[in-house]
């Protein structure tokens, strides 16, 4: 049996777009994390950072239902799940001038008060996860000042100290930090696919626009769903207990 079909056998894959996910059939526990951006209240509840922006909530929390089942499944099969949270300390000296300033345009400066306390801002309730994606005991939570979770982090520290080169990317925003993560993850030599239904962005079509370009040129990273990835990671443990 030729190599390529064994691997497919044994769920060593995802399906994923435009190619089968990661390039080389290693899917497996040890070396696979699913990363989870920013599901913070800042984000995703009422009176948070993008409510007072103006934007709907209910599409950055499309991705919640979708998640709750990829958790289950990354726990119940022991996948890694490392959770990030956008926020800056609160004498704002991780927060660039520019940043805030542009966040005071649209009516939702970073460090002011609002209904879920300083926004954007470390140790306020804005900042937490939202309950219904609160990490599980011994779950990593990287803190990252920027939109990427590479920057001014141990992110890369953390994943390479696991063994992890299989990045699965999740949460919000689609166009902001989890492009932005997925962009610097596929320059240091990860292996990056995006789930289309466990993102969102605060404009449905940089969501769209932001799935599609990344199919391009043979896949700049690969694009699959909550339910393949369940699916795979299911297949993995079958495959992994029929081994043993
Ligand atoms: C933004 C993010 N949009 N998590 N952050 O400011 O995408």
């Amino acid at each position: 049996m030729a190599k390529e079909q064994k691997e497919e056998e044994n769920g060593r894959f995802l399906e994923s777009e435009p190619y089968k996910w990661p390039f080389d059939g290693s899917f497996s526990t040890d070396n696979t994390a699913v990363l989870v951006i920013d599901m913070q209240v800042d984000f995703c509840a009422p009176g948070g950072y993008v409510d007072k922006m103006g934007y709907d909530i209910s599409l950055t929390r499309g991705p919640i239902e979708p998640l709750q089942r990829v958790f289950e499944a990354a726990r119940k099969e022991g996948f890694p799940l490392i959770h990030t949270r956008e926020g800056h300390r609160p004498d704002l000296a991780d927060c660039p001038a520019n940043k805030r300033w542009r966040s005071r345009q649209i009516g939702a400066g970073i460090g002011d008060s609002g209904p879920c306390g300083r926004i954007l801002v470390r140790g306020e309730p804005g900042w937490e996860i939202i309950p219904e994606l609160a990490p599980a005991a011994g779950e990593l939570v990287i803190d990252k000042p920027g939109k990427g979770a590479f920057v001014a982090t141990d992110l890369d520290m953390v994943l390479r100290t696991r063994g992890v080169r299989n990045l699965v990317l999740t949460g919000v925003t689609t166009d902001v930090c989890v492009h932005t993560t997925m962009r610097n993850a596929n320059d240091m030599g990860y292996e990056c696919v995006l789930l289309e239904d466990c993102c969102a962005a605060t404009d449905p079509l940089n969501h769209a626009a932001a799935i599609s370009m990344i199919k391009k040129q043979g896949g700049v990273f690969g694009v699959s769903t909550s339910a393949a990835l369940v699916a795979a990671m299911v297949a993995s443990s079958t495959a992994t207990e029929s081994v043993q």
